[in-house]
């Protein structure tokens, strides 16, 4: 924290004194401290004052109306309050307000401590009248909580035989002498750099902090201190969007491999960081891990998480849970029947499960397969590649985790076709409260058209990818998916209440007409259906209409449907789908060119709401636009542009944090959770490896940021505490984000060493609706003859052998063997064999092949 200068702290003093001796001036030379949140309710919400049991806050007519029930003995009996007002000892304080009551009663201000012992501070008692006015109370603190911490002020109401309403307005509290936040609280570095990793091979730059005008020399030491690189700093001057005046250093030249580099620059050096894709490789799979870890409906268990990370199965009718194997409509709605909701994700930090989040987050993680697939390699996210309970099942593990979701979503589809818009609490609970104890009733929301068409894209879009592994559960899936499609189509304007927000966030949606699109391209690309067809072309979204530098998000889906018809082959005329794809470099270009003149390059547009909720999130889907940008075009300006988001993410910032728990030494640990809460009960977890925080978000939309970073730089707006939910909670959009974008960059970052191999494999197979027939050569490239070979390979569909030719073939589940015959035994180096085979069935080739036990290269 930064020392108080000793002006202040005079002046601060004498205010003091005036403020005793001549209240009505008192405002002339004090800082103006206003310590407690919301005292006007302007907004219309009552937050973050709280009540106790037997009042309930109303804000009507711009003021607070608690609504007090009689019948109490003491005046604390019943409460109004605010925690976390920030108190300093021996420093004056002044608590003004208006009030009146319906009822003429006494009641008491009162400040001290929110929590055991509660010690008390001040308390003055003020008689009420029916009339408004005006109140003050100045006193001198006894107690000191410099930052948000145990400090309260409340109003007692209570000790009355009958039921009363009581009304406050423009509450304030002026006093104190330390600055609310201003400087933010986490340290920061004058060199900002990725801390986890510079991949080989692809540029490297860094970020200064330096007023100086004119370049400034650098060196890169390893990790013995030696120093391997030299240059100068080119100076960029002042970024608006940091607050910090900044030069870069790029250092791409130096490609060394290794660990533990650091950057400096006169008497500052930055974070350790590695010259390695280890980093990023390992992220590819802890940004999957996290969804393992939100699964509802199921214990989680501690091989799979180790033992701080598992826990038993949440919301499954284990009291104290109530829910949610037969979960009822909201009271107001009377729908008539419940829903066996069970399973899915937790959306974030709470314990809500959202049709429209879930699904994209599902979609997502879907997409990074589907992408995989067919331009990338599905094959390390095959079975066995995450630690989940279906690891030996034989289906891909994204898939495996995907579905979790999925099945889920397929479950909150009303029996008339629509989705349910979510299920959650009825109220919010307290953090810490581990998902088995939660003791809220759950509910579900009206159905909407977000969440049905949001169901009909995800089922669409997973038909497809299960349609070779799983034929009646795709069909299960296009007949949910044609079904939702049609319920929207009667529904098209069911939309979600905004202020259905107590106990689960809203998530509302007032244009629909993108999710439209979007569900009619999944139908399309999985069915080829004219109607569908239709649909998409008649959008004013198609051909990424909607696609800008604002990407996309829960709210936004309709670049999702560009990027499926871009993939996923169709009957789109080919121009169309070539303007599709060119959308994107467009975007991406326009990105590149803003980057070009940030302090710390990030692909985000802040120049319409700045920074905002989940902002990380942002830069990600803009990251997965360059991503295919690059897949398109192949233009290797739009991968490092996917490289540089990473880079901002993992420490390359102002705040010098890597925003991925578990990743960089400064690295996000207590965000907004209700389970990962160490910093409210030192039993429980951080946030594991691989988690997302929200990110910096300028609207500064909780309690505990608004109190320390007013007039925060927008990519300063955020804090590593629990409870600024708006800047640092989790969400599974967020991470389904984070791991579409560590799957491409880990594919981009070059394969791991091939083990030492003297074969090579070339497949191809030619293949129609319910058949293949392939070609396989092999070829000995190593030095030494064969005098015998086996090939061994799996594949990855419902594909099997009926006739082979050229070797012995057999196949058991998926797994295929081919060996020699008599007569092609014997391969000299540099020569080949040609075998191959005829089969039923679907699926991806097979991406992996050994001869003789050896894994091959593939030409
Ligand atoms: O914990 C809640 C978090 O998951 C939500 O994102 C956020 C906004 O909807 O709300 C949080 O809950 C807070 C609520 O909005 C206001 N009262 C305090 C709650 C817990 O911090
Ligand atoms: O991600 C959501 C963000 O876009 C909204 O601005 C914000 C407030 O409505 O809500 C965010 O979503 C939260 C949801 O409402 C409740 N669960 C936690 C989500 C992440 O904070």
């Amino acid at each position: 924290m930064r020392t108080r200068p000793p002006r202040l702290l005079a002046a601060a003093l004498l205010a003091a004194l005036t403020a005793a001796t001549f209240p009505a001036a008192s405002t002339a030379e004090a800082a103006e401290y206003e310590r407690v949140l919301n005292g006007t309710f302007a907004s219309g919400s009552a937050d973050p004052w709280w009540s106790s049991a037997g009042v309930t806050n109303r804000v009507t007519g711009g003021e607070l109306c608690a609504a007090v029930t009689g019948g109490t003995t003491n005046p604390w009996d019943a409460l109004v309050g605010q925690n976390g007002v920030p108190f300093e000892s021996d420093q004056s304080y002044t608590l003004s307000f208006d009030a009146h009551a319906t009822t003429a009663q006494t009641v008491a201000a009162a400040a001290g401590e929110s929590v055991s012992p509660y010690r008390g501070i001040a308390r003055q008692e003020f008689a009420l009248t029916t009339a408004k006015q005006h109140y003050t109370f100045t006193f001198t603190s006894t107690l000191d909580f410099p930052d948000a911490g145990n400090g309260q002020v409340a109003f007692q109401l209570g000790g009355q035989a009958s039921d009363n309403t009581i009304c406050v307005d423009n509450v304030s509290l002026i006093g104190g002498v330390k600055p609310p936040g201003g400087v933010p609280p986490t340290p920061t570095k004058k060199i900002n750099v990725d801390q986890v990793g510079y991949v080989p091979g692809l540029p490297k730059h860094a970020t200064v902090v330096s007023t100086a005008t004119t370049p400034q020399p650098w060196t890169l030491k390893n990790s013995a201190g030696t120093t391997v690189a030299t240059g100068q700093t080119t100076p960029k001057g002042a970024d608006a969007t940091s607050g910090d005046s900044v030069h870069l250093i790029d250092f791409s030249s130096f490609d060394t491999a290794g660990t533990g580099y650091t950057l400096v620059v006169g008497a500052d050096s930055s974070f350790p960081f590695d010259i390695s894709a280890d980093g990023i490789k390992r992220l590819r799979y802890d940004s999957l891990a996290f969804f393992y870890h939100q699964r509802s409906g199921t214990p989680i268990d501690a091989q799979y998480v180790g033992d701080q990370y598992a826990r038993p199965a949440g919301h499954v009718n284990v009291a104290p849970n109530q829910g949610d194997n037969n979960v009822p409509c909201r009271a107001d709605l009377a729908c008539g029947y419940t829903l066996d909701v069970r399973g899915g994700w937790y959306d974030a930090g709470d314990h809500g499960k959202y049709v429209v989040n879930g699904g994209i987050a599902a979609w997502q993680l879907l997409n990074s397969y589907e992408r995989a697939s067919r331009i990338g390699d599905a094959s390390v996210f095959r079975d066995g590649t995450l630690a989940i309970p279906e690891k030996t099942n034989g289906v891909p593990d994204l898939l495996d985790e995907a579905r979790w979701e999925v099945d889920f979503l397929l479950k909150m589809q009303a029996p008339d076709g629509m989705a349910h818009h979510k299920i959650h609490d009825a109220a919010w609970t307290a953090l810490p409260t581990r998902p088995e104890l939660d003791d809220q009733a759950r509910r579900l929301s009206a159905t909407s058209t977000a969440a049905t068409l949001n169901l009909a894209a995800v089922a669409a879009q997973a038909s497809r990818l299960w349609r070779g592994i799983d034929a009646a559960y795709s069909a299960k899936l296009l007949a949910a998916a044609r079904k939702a499609y049609t319920a929207a189509k009667a529904n098209p304007a069911k939309l979600a209440d905004p202020n259905d927000n107590v106990g689960g966030g809203a998530y509302d949606d007032k244009t629909v007409s993108d999710e439209f699109y979007w569900a009619a391209a999944e139908l399309y690309a999985t069915t080829g259906d004219n109607a569908y067809r239709t649909d998409v072309t008649a959008s004013p979204h198609y051909k990424a209409a909607s696609l800008t530098r604002a990407g996309f998000y829960w709210g936004g889906t309709a670049p999702m449907g560009d990027i499926t018809l871009a993939l996923a082959p169709n009957g789109l005329p080919a121009a169309d789908v070539t303007a599709i794809k060119s959308a994107f470099a467009t975007v991406a270009d326009q990105h590149l060119s803003a980057m070009a003149g940030m302090g710390y390059a990030t692909p985000y547009d802040n120049s319409v709401d700045g920074y905002v909720w989940g902002s990380n999130s942002g830069v990600l889907n803009n990251a997965q636009v360059l991503a295919l940008a690059h897949d398109f075009t192949g233009a290797a300006k739009y991968r490092d542009g996917v490289f540089e988001a990473l880079h901002y993410l993992l420490g390359r910032n102002p705040l010098s944090t890597s925003y991925v728990a578990g990743y960089g030494d400064q690295a996000v640990q207590n965000v907004h959770h209700r389970f990962w809460a160490r910093q409210n009960d030192p039993t429980l977890p951080i946030a594991p490896p691989g988690s997302l925080s929200g990110g910096p978000n300028s609207g500064l939309q909780d309690p505990v940021v608004q109190r320390l970073l007013p007039g925060c730089p927008q990519q300063k707006c955020w804090v590593d505490d629990i409870g600024a939910y708006s800047v640092n909670e989790v969400a599974v959009n967020w991470n389904s984000a984070l791991a579409w974008v560590t799957g491409w960059a880990a594919e981009k970052s070059g394969k791991p060493p091939v083990p030492v191999s003297d074969c090579e494999v070339v497949y191809s197979a030619g293949k129609w609706y319910d058949g293949l027939s392939a070609q396989v050569k092999l070829t000995n490239t190593g030095t030494t003859p064969w005098t015998a070979w086996k090939l061994a390979f799996a594949l990855p569909g419902t594909q099997r052998v009926t006739s082979g030719w050229s070797a012995t073939w057999s196949q058991t589940g998926r797994d295929v063997t081919a060996t020699n015959m008599s007569w092609n035994g014997q391969v000299e180096p540099g020569k080949s064999v040609h075998i191959g085979f005829n089969g039923s069935g679907t699926g991806a080739d097979p991406t992996a092949f050994t001869v003789n036990g050896k894994s091959c290269k593939i030409g």
